[in-house]
């Protein structure tokens, strides 16, 4: 809970470690309520410190100290003072090392945080990043301290025969009164966020991979009894993402030993700690009946993101928690690369903007917007964010995009040769790349520390006579919290022409003739000109999205149709579709506010029409060019959010589009409805995601054969995208049978924790009338628990942040009820708590009544005491 005043944490206040710590040992006497830890520390003081001083503090929050002494000599009261979040010891020896000794007492059971070594169901493991370790034992708990560990676990042998901590087990052993033990080593230097044990009745799925080099190393993926059946994609996913690092990056795997654990209970997506992986089993477990085709590429995508992190955060890991998108944004980039390679590249590269210009901008242009590189925090913990992942991400990739695939990997290569054990800065990622390339990247700096989202304007003007066409791109970046200023960035611009028939046109730029160029966009404003174009060409901008801003260039809709029909760019093409939709919902929006009757204008039947009629490969595309914009990437276009008119309009034109197109939807789906349960190629998920955005169409029409339809695919579904899509569509309309298909659902699948989770969170972002009422009701539901983060996540998160119209209601109600949820997680859970927040903190962006209700919850949020650090310091800086 937070002290009187909260502490910001500030960059530029940076200064090395005054002690090091060489080597660890640790002992855990496991038990639920109080677990024994004996430390030892080698330690000495930093000759790179420039401080003086002989105190040494440590960091500790919510331990019993049993013991402590240096060198042996146990020390007396007055040699030493703990405070709750420190240990001050007044005088330590300075000429050479020390050794220090401490014994301490912890509640795992109590720890409902889950942050330290907490209790999941009946087993115990941690979480240390960024600073649980401080929750174990007293310790310097800062990533740039880095130590050698090895670690012992003793405990009851029949409710922990595991027990697992990093690196390799040197030894076992039996005890008395039926206990036995265990002994760790990672002969890799590590900062304690990259510590780790679990221990409990777990069974192990064992695998093995040969790397590059011909080691052996052993895979093994732990899981409760019940969930070995669902470990196989898993395992293969991380036997694919060994490989692709190795052919990608050059980069092998360094231990004989790889374990992942699956826990129930954890408050986010998995954890890259050292050779012992945590993950949620959200992305470990999947079977074809109880794992949709998205969770099936989560899972891979998650599982190669903590192998990734073995040498973009492990090997090479970050001086201080500023330098976080260092690792994070880094990871994230090849985790998308890795999913690109491995399914559609078109298609994950969509999904990644989509969800980057939906979540991050809206981060970026609120009260909450920090560079990537973030100056000054309170809260650790609430800077992973979409921010430093995702746009971290984006910074990388326009790396990638300026630096040629090769130039970007000669820079990896530096890096990791340069830096291999140590802590280091995005500086000095910036600077292997400059140094392998022998280029400049002065201003490319500048993404990293500057916020908010740039803007790119265009003007053309094409001269017949002359045959050129002048394009003229200006940038700007709206202020953002203490940063009212911003300078000009290095915006890399891929750009291709379309002549008037469709096919690309030739790109004679600076005297060199191409099909795609990237310009490089440096000043606040420049002008571009192009040779030899006999005819005024269709510019097709920003292709791949190769930097991430928003790019103001008005088109007509007849322009983007053109687009969307001809762009030899996939993104592009996709893009054209959604800002022609976009423009038509903006449409019926002005006049659903002016009262004015609705029209579909016909160009877009027209272009779904065609969209339908069209055969491609990958079909997974082809679905995603007929997905509306969502509600949340519409507001975030608005200057003033009318939740009801966006939800209206673009309900309209999906109900429109339905009954214009029901004999095409109706064939689609037909080609493509058929039983491939547990195939898992491009195709067949392919297939599926077209048949279900085509159900997803005809259910629209509230008619005996749409709920016919929905019902029949629900029944006869044996694989789970098939059956959840079902369920949408039935939650989403008014069918008959809608509680007995969520009643027979439910039995079905009442003991699968992860089909339950999407349970909760299909009935909690339905936009049918009585919403608010079944979450009200869902919250009493005996399978409801506040204790278990992706339950809350599936109910609360779900109604939050993916129900714009019902939690927005007029009434106040969503908000009263967040704020609610927040305060009771408050004291439970502090870091799910503040997620909670972000729900109120886009206040500023919708009408004057909703901002005051919006307002008045914040503020009754920050006058609560005691408040964690973590929900003040996203509360209070929303209302700042
Ligand atoms: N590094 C962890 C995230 C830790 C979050 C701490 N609040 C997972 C990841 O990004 O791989
Ligand atoms: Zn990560």
């Amino acid at each position: 809970m937070r002290d009187a005043t909260p502490q910001t944490v500030f960059l530029k206040d940076y200064t090395p470690p005054e002690y090091l710590i060489d080597s660890v040992e640790l002992s855990f006497d496991l038990d639920e309520q109080r677990t024994l830890v004996t430390s030892r520390l080698h330690m000495r003081r930093n000759p790179q410190s420039a401080n003086q001083a002989v105190t040494l503090t440590l960091a500790g929050e919510e331990l019993e100290l049993v013991s402590i002494a240096i060198d042996g000599k146990p020390l007396a009261a007055g040699d030493f003072a703990i405070s709750p979040e420190s240990m001050l010891i007044h005088r330590v020896p300075q000429e050479q090392g020390f050794v220090l000794d401490i014994q301490n007492y912890i509640n795992p059971k109590a720890n409902t945080a889950l942050e330290g070594l907490y209790l999941s169901g009946s087993m115990l493991c941690t979480q240390c990043e960024a600073q649980g370790f401080r929750k174990i034992t007293w310790f310097l708990d800062r990533p740039d301290v880095m130590s050698r560990f090895k670690t012992t676990l003793r405990a009851d042998k029949t409710d922990y025969p595991v027990l697992l901590s990093n690196g390799n087990k040197i030894a076992s052993g039996e005890l008395a009164d039926g206990r036995h033990w265990v002994s760790w080593e990672d002969p890799f230097a590590k900062p304690c966020y990259l510590f780790a044990l679990v221990a409990g009745q777990l069974e192990c799925v064992a695998d093995s991979f040969t790397t590059m080099s011909g080691r052996q190393i052993a895979l093994e993926i732990f899981v409760e009894g019940h969930n070995v059946d669902k470990c196989s994609h898993a395992m293969q996913s991380l036997k694919n993402a060994m490989r692709w690092d190795e052919e990608t990056y050059g980069l092998e795997y360094d231990l004989d030993l790889y374990m992942i654990v699956a826990v129930d209970h954890f408050n986010m997506g998995a954890m890259e700690n050292k050779g012992l992986n945590v993950f949620n089993t959200k992305f470990v477990l999947a079977r074809p009946d109880t794992a949709t085709d998205s969770d099936y590429e989560h899972i891979e995508g998650v599982i190669g993101h903590e192998y990734f992190h073995n040498w973009s955060g492990n090997r090479v890991t970050c001086r201080d928690w500023f330098q976080l998108s260092l690792k994070e944004g880094f990871t994230v980039f090849r985790d998308q690369q890795f999913t690109g390679d491995r399914t559609s590249a078109a298609v994950k590269r969509i999904e990644d903007v989509n969800a980057l210009r939906t979540r991050q901008f809206a981060e970026d242009a609120g009260p909450l917007a920090h560079p990537i590189r973030p100056e000054a925090y309170i809260e650790i913990n609430n800077f992973y964010t979409l921010t430093v992942y995702e746009k971290g991400a984006e910074v990388v990739r326009m790396l990638h995009t300026l630096l040629g695939a090769k130039g970007f990997r000669k820079g990896c290569d530096l890096y990791f040769a340069r830096h291999d054990g140590q802590a280091v800065t995005c500086e000095d990622f910036i600077n292997a790349m400059e140094a392998a390339n022998g280029v400049e990247l002065t201003q490319f700096r500048r993404w990293y520390s500057q916020a908010g989202t740039p803007v790119v304007g265009v003007d053309q003007h094409f001269d017949a006579k002359t045959q050129q066409l002048r394009l003229i791109l200006r940038q700007s970046c709206p202020a953002t919290p203490n940063q009212p200023e911003k300078a000009p960035l290095h915006v890399p611009v891929k750009l291709g022409l379309l002549a008037p028939d469709g096919s690309p046109a030739s790109i004679v730029f600076d005297g060199k003739t191409a099909t795609e160029i990237t310009l490089d966009l440096t000043e606040s404003e420049q002008t571009f000109v192009f040779d030899k174009l006999a005819e005024a060409p269709v510019v097709s901008l920003l292709r791949g999205f190769s930097a991430p801003v928003n790019l103001d260039m008005p088109r007509s809709l007849e322009e983007l149709a053109f687009l969307l029909r001809h762009d030899s760019d996939t993104f592009n093409r996709w893009e054209a579709g959604q800002q022609l939709a976009a423009k038509v919902i903006f449409a019926l929006i002005e006049d659903l506010q002016n009262q004015r009757p609705l029209h579909l204008n016909a160009l877009m039947a027209k272009a779904f029409h065609d969209l339908l009629a069209e055969e491609g490969d990958d079909l997974s595309y082809q679905a995603l060019l007929l997905t509306l914009p969502d509600e949340s990437y519409l507001a975030g276009q608005m200057r003033v959010i009318d939740v009801e008119a966006i939800h209206h309009a673009r309900e309209f034109v999906k109900t429109t589009l339905a009954h214009d197109l029901r004999d095409d939807f109706e064939r689609v789906y037909r080609i493509h409805h058929r039983d491939e349960s547990g195939k898992f190629g491009a195709d067949a998920i392919g297939r599926r995601r077209l048949k279900n955005a085509c159900l997803s169409y005809l259910n629209q029409l509230e008619s005996a054969s749409s709920y016919a339809l929905a019902k029949a695919q629900f029944e006869q579904a044996r694989n789970m995208t098939d059956q959840v899509a079902a369920l949408s569509a039935v939650v989403n309309s008014h069918h008959p049978d809608k509680a007995d298909c969520l009643q027979n659902f439910y039995q079905q699948w009442q003991h699968e924790a992860l089909v339950i989770d999407k349970w909760f969170a299909l009935q909690a972002s339905s936009h049918m009338p009585n919403t608010f009422a079944t979450v009200q009701e869902l919250m009493r539901h005996p399978a409801f628990d506040m204790h278990t983060p992706n339950r809350v996540r599936a109910l609360i998160g779900a109604f939050s942040q993916a129900n714009p119209l019902h939690f927005h209601a007029i009434n106040g109600e969503g908000y009263r009820f967040l704020a609610d949820q927040v305060l009771a997680l408050n004291t439970l859970n502090p870091q799910i708590a503040s997620r909670m927040v972000t729900g109120l903190a886009q206040w500023r962006r919708y009408d004057g009544k909703r901002q005051e209700l919006m307002k008045q919850q914040l503020h009754r949020i920050v006058a609560t005491e005691p408040l964690s650090k973590d929900v003040y310091e996203i509360a209070s800086k929303s209302l700042a």
